[in-house]
């Protein structure tokens, strides 16, 4: 097994280590967080379904931007990435009224600054998808700002191809999904630029954990939509009580591999390609 570097970052589920001065290892674990609080639970093959799926997604869009991606592990959950000046902003792209933008809407009218018309529903498609920017706060939260502090922040024309960006991403993604029973509510990108100053896709991208997705059958505007990956855990959380406060509950069995199962389908959906054969070479993303 390669060295796995110097640990420089944790997420929730993911973490990051320095390979030598310019790479990076970006590691997903099997770890699932409900409510924002990561259960003691672990969901097997969880982080593999992630990494097959961001390493998918970056091979199909480097038509619209270049990406940090420059290795998939044998593992199937780590990728080497090139190591990037990271712009200090996530970009969220909303195409339906779900979440924080759904309470926005109906507290103000708008989402994040943007008018909208009167009158939509929970979970109701937007007349057109929405960028809104957020900044990583120190204390870990995310902080929504405007289109316009975030120009501020990193530029006007650099924040304007990013956004162009964002939104081309989403609307392939989004139509990608629909053509296999999946609505791709809303979903969130990293980018950063390369040592020639060149705008480049990092992070994971259009993964369950960093996108919502939902089962397109169901799909009914007016109240709120089933988690395409979470349901079952949220359900039963819901159903056995708890506070939503850390530390989660343990899993039973049932749920575990009910949850496992809709990861593997997923990606099948998404991806054409049977999760079994991804856990047997993990190289199968890559392929056109
Ligand atoms: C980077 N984050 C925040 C893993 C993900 N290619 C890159 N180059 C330099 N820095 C980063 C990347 C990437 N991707 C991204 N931190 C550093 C997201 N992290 C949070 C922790 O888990």
């Amino acid at each position: 097994m390669p060295e796995p570097g110097v640990h420089i970052g944790s997420g929730k589920v993911r973490e990051l280590y320095a390979l030598g001065e310019d790479r990076l290892l970006l590691a997903a674990s099997d770890r699932i967080s409900v409510f924002d609080v990561v259960l003691p639970t672990p969901i097997p093959d969880k982080g593999r379904v992630l990494t097959g799926l961001s390493a998918f997604w970056f091979a199909r869009t480097q038509h619209i931007v270049p990406n940090h991606l420059l290795a998939i592990r044998p593992d199937g959950r780590s990728l080497e990435c090139g190591r990037l000046d990271m712009l200090p902003l996530e970009f969220v792209v909303r195409g339906y009224l779900a979440g924080s933008g759904w309470r926005d809407y109906r507290a103000t009218g708008a989402v994040c600054g943007h008018a909208l018309p009167p009158g939509l529903l929970e979970s109701e498609r937007l007349p057109h998808p929405l960028v809104t920017p957020a900044t990583k706060a120190a204390t870990g939260h995310d902080e929504n700002i405007s289109e316009a502090d975030a120009a501020e922040l990193v530029g006007r024309e650099q924040y304007t191809e990013a956004r162009e960006v964002a939104l081309a991403l989403y609307g392939f993604g989004a139509a990608h999904a629909s053509a296999r029973g999946i609505v791709l509510a809303d979903t969130k990108f990293e980018l950063g630029a390369d040592e020639a100053g060149r705008l480049m896709l990092a992070d994971e991208a259009l993964t369950p954990d960093s996108s919502r997705f939902w089962p397109a059958d169901s799909y009914a505007a007016g109240g709120p939509q089933p988690s395409y990956d979470k349901q079952f855990v949220r359900d039963w959380c819901e159903r056995t009580g708890g506070d939503k406060a850390p530390p989660g509950p343990e899993l039973p069995a049932d749920v575990v591999e009910g949850t496992r199962a809709r990861y593997a389908e997923a990606f099948e959906l998404l991806t054409g390609i049977p999760f079994a054969r991804y856990l047997d070479d993990p190289q199968v993303v890559r392929a056109a």
